[in-house]
């Protein structure tokens, strides 16, 4: 899965068509480089983040979702948590839900379930606003793994197939560089729950404070963490650098031990 972030700290601030542009040729990109799934994003999630009206979001997304879906066939994903927005994106084209709230804003799960795409829900603690406070947890394995299962099954019952609902513990939403590690290296018990499995590392704060590297030059890094979370039975991953991490999945595959 390769990240497309439609937000003005990502593409500089030429207005809409410019960012639209920018983002086809992005989405061109990742697409020659192997992307199977394209995530689209109009709120910027990472930590500390401001949230963005639903208007906002529709107004960054939907021109960008209707232009990919237009000259690709790639399966577009739509990262958000509003129903309001997820309703206008699947209508422009999206055919997946990434909701980092794991649709439990109001109206979520029941629209979700009208659009009939299939869901990604992420774990979370706290908001993107104050998640990094200091977050604690007893056994953050069985926290992550028992609020997965509950959501899994509020789609379930909700009348979602359950291999139409993918589960992400959610790598660096509320969670300190140990909580991370220790859900890497669990991170079998998730896929176990017998969905899909995602996992998002790419680029995020934990390898600043493993190898204390700046974004810039977080990618083999990156790489190595996809590989692991591939080696655990992640099925997507949620990657910034789409070649290199295409080609070390490629090898896994051809060599499987
Ligand atoms: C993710 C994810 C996401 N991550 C899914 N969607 C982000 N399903 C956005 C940091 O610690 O993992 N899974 N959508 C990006 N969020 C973050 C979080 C970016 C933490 C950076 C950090 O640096």
């Amino acid at each position: 899965m390769g990240i497309l972030n439609v937000t003005p700290d990502s593409f500089s601030d030429g207005g809409q068509h410019f960012r639209t542009d920018a983002a086809i040729d992005q989405a061109a990109r990742m697409v020659d480089e192997g992307a199977d799934i394209i995530d689209i994003g109009g709120e910027s999630t990472r930590p500390g983040a401001d949230p963005v009206t639903p208007e906002q979001q529709i107004e960054r997304v939907v021109p960008v979702i209707e232009a990919i879906a237009d000259r690709f066939d790639v399966p577009i994903s739509i990262d958000t948590s509003d129903p309001f927005v997820m309703g206008q994106a699947v209508n422009a084209g999206a055919g997946l839900i990434n909701d980092i709230r794991a649709l439990t804003e109001p109206g979520a799960l029941e629209t979700a379930v009208k659009l009939r795409v299939p869901v990604c829900v992420m774990h979370m603690k706290g908001t993107p606003e104050t998640m990094q406070n200091e977050p604690r947890y007893d056994d953050v394995v069985a926290e992550v793994a028992e609020f997965l299962m509950q959501r899994q099954q509020a789609c379930i019952d909700a009348g979602m197939a359950r291999e139409r609902i993918v589960v992400d513990p959610g790598f660096g939403f509320g969670k300190s560089t140990e909580h991370n590690l220790q859900l890497l290296e669990h991170l079998d018990r998730f896929a176990g729950l017998g969905s899909p499995l995602l996992a998002g590392l790419s680029r995020k704060g934990m390898i600043s404070v493993l190898l204390g590297l700046p974004v810039d030059q977080r990618m083999h890094a990156s790489v190595a963490l996809a590989m692991l979370a591939v080696q655990r039975g992640a099925s997507i991953v949620r990657v910034h650098d789409v070649r290199p991490t295409h080609d070390a999945i490629r090898m896994i595959e051809s060599v499987r031990i």
